[in-house]
């Protein structure tokens, strides 16, 4: 079932002349902004999309609680402890609720699961970095989860509504993510020790290409974008987005007093925008192909977790099939 029903080839734009009538119908209600129920006609490539991109996005949120997770033992203060506790178990939450919206479109959770276990699924190449320092927390905070919500709040009106419901939630979330992640950047950086400040310089220069690398390759490369932006699954391109990200974070930098790792970045006034300088586009093949830094751990450990969390499972099981027979029997 999987695997006829997520797009693993590529895609391409479908020309008015290759429409069937009912292809046409729904290309026509999707031009109009109405968005698709889970009972409607859709294309089989349109579902298979979804389940593709919703499903990554759902592994995505599970992985990234990885990173952070190694840092809630050691964080500096109860305070601080509370808070990365509460943001890890939102996206262990953002993670449910994708499972759910993906198992609408008639796949099973189980064998989505399955598949990033086997390392055949992909989830977003940032996962797959390391966190070093406590610095690196606020990093993830106020990059990763900024650069989430600018790829997440136009998906908040994408055309498939359990997609875009679940994100509404989602983004309040990341909103308050990437104000803790801020605000801890900022008691560092304006209150905190000179090395304190270098601490975060140092995550700052990590972090910085692999969160512009989130947004995916850029437009001449993205196999994707067009038929899903036609399809209103994506309303803006991966090179739109990522300049967003740069205009959007820059000045926060500044006010940080963080220097952005990269010499060619300058304002353009023609333009309105930042210009910025080459992603290292090797480097996110490399970590998509499985070869980042930490990608075999970070699987190993899902797949561990999963495993030691058999009995779990087993007893939820185990517990609803007596309630089940309870209920029988008193039927009878
Ligand atoms: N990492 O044609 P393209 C979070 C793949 S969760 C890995 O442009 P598309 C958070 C792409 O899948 C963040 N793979 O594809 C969680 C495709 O491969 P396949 C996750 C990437 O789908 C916890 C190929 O490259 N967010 O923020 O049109 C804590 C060609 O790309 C990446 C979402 O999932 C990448 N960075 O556009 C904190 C949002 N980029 O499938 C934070 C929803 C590209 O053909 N997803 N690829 O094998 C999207 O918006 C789109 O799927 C993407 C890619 C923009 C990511």
């Amino acid at each position: 079932m999987y695997a006829q029903l997520v797009d693993t080839g590529l895609s391409r734009v479908q020309s008015d002349a290759d429409l069937s009538a009912l292809e046409k119908q729904f290309q026509e209600r999707i031009d109009a902004g109405i968005r698709m129920e889970p009972q409607d006609w859709m294309p089989d490539a349109y579902r298979r999309t979804l389940v593709r991109q919703i499903s990554q996005h759902a592994h995505s949120e599970v992985v990234g609680m990885l990173p952070e997770g190694n840092w809630v033992t050691r964080a500096p203060s109860l305070k601080r402890k509370a808070i990365l506790l509460a943001k890890i178990q939102d996206e262990a939450g953002h993670g449910l609720y994708l499972y759910s919206a993906a198992e609408t479109l008639g796949v099973e959770r189980e064998d989505l699961i399955a598949e990033l276990h086997a390392g055949r699924a992909k989830y977003s190449s940032i996962f797959n970095y390391p966190t070093l320092n406590w610095a690196d927390i606020g990093m993830i905070g106020w990059l990763v989860d900024g650069s989430a919500i600018i790829n997440q709040v136009p998906l908040c009106r994408c055309s498939y509504g359990p997609y875009a419901r679940a994100m509404v939630r989602v983004c309040k979330e990341e909103s308050f993510h990437q104000r803790q992640g801020y605000d801890l950047l900022l008691e560092m950086c304006l209150n905190g020790t000179p090395e304190q400040k270098a601490m975060c310089q140092d995550a700052f220069n990590r972090w910085w290409w692999p969160a512009l690398m989130m947004f995916g390759p850029s437009d001449g490369e993205s196999v994707h974008s067009a038929q899903s932006m036609k399809w209103r699954i994506k309303l803006f391109s991966n090179d739109e987005l990522r300049q967003k990200m740069v205009d959007q974070t820059v000045p926060q930098a500044e006010y940080l007093g963080l220097t952005v790792p990269d010499p060619d970045l300058r304002w353009n006034e023609e333009r309105g925008h930042y210009d910025f300088g080459e992603i290292d586009w090797d480097e996110f093949w490399a970590v998509l192909a499985g070869n980042g830094p930490c990608n075999k751990e970070r699987l190993q450990t899902r797949v561990d977790a999963h495993e030691n969390g058999a009995w779990v499972r087993d007893a939820f099981m185990a517990y609803a099939e007596k309630q089940e027979q309870r209920k029988a029997k008193q039927v009878a």
